[in-house]
């Protein structure tokens, strides 16, 4: 008899023994992932799916980004977005990224030390807070003032400024931090291909990495991760 009064119940050795059945611990839905393929928070997610080896459905959002239907699936009409199999929505790239990590543990995108596993997330945290907080703005900025104004000149520094820590907050090596894919890279490789693939053309500044050699240089080998390229070329 077990505490809660119900009879215990017999199993046999062999049931005991016998392999779990396939489906244990993977649902067979696929996850819906509402993404664009342009957006570097989508990007973020596809690397991190990709170097899991995870399939996802990929979903265009109902009446486009920031629509009421859209709105009324995701907190904020934004992608990414990922529904769970359990029908759970999850918003924000780097929230999505810790759940897939949590989720599908294996290949891990955290170093092991706990002290590198949170130096992984300081760059998350800081690609978002001191880059693209102050680097997404200036398209808009630069389409209403132009892209020589002194605002956009000005909202550029700032972009320097969080280019400097970032390039103080990196190893000098393959990846960004230790020696393997992490999530900091998930979020770096995307932040650093919009400034070099855009920061001339809209801001006309040619030489924002210059001032940043580790940043340069993981940038320049970081591209060959198939992970980050897959989700970079898919643009
Ligand atoms: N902090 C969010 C940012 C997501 C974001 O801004 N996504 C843009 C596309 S790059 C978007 O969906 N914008 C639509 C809107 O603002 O209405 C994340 O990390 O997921």
């Amino acid at each position: 008899m077990c505490r809660c009064g119900a009879e215990t119940p017999t199993l046999s050795i062999e049931a005991i023994l016998a392999p779990l059945p396939p489906e244990v611990g993977h649902k067979a839905e696929p996850m819906q992932l509402y993404q664009a393929v342009t957006s570097p928070f989508a990007v973020r997610v596809r690397i991190a799916l990709y170097a899991k080896g995870l399939e996802v459905e990929f979903v265009a959002p109902p009446d486009g980004l920031g629509s009421d239907a859209f709105r009324a699936i995701t907190p904020m009409g934004k992608v990414p977005t990922l529904v769970c199999d359990d029908g759970s929505v999850l918003a924000e790239s780097a929230v999505i990224n810790e759940y897939l990590e949590e989720r599908c543990p294996e290949p891990s995108l955290l170093p092991s030390a706990p002290e590198a596993r949170a130096r992984a997330r300081m760059v998350v945290q800081m690609t978002d807070a001191y880059f693209f907080a102050r680097y997404l703005p200036l398209f808009a900025i630069a389409k209403a003032e132009g892209r020589s104004s002194p605002a956009v000149a000005s909202g550029f520094e700032g972009v320097r400024e969080g280019l400097a820590a970032l390039e103080r907050s990196i190893d000098a090596s393959a990846y960004a931090v230790g020696d393997a894919l992490s999530l900091a890279d998930c979020a770096l490789a995307p932040a650093l291909f919009y400034l070099t693939e855009y920061a001339e053309a809209y801001f006309g500044v040619s030489d924002a990495l210059a001032p940043c050699p580790a940043l340069a240089g993981y940038w320049s080998r970081i591209t060959a991760a198939s992970p980050v390229a897959r989700a970079l070329g898919e643009r």
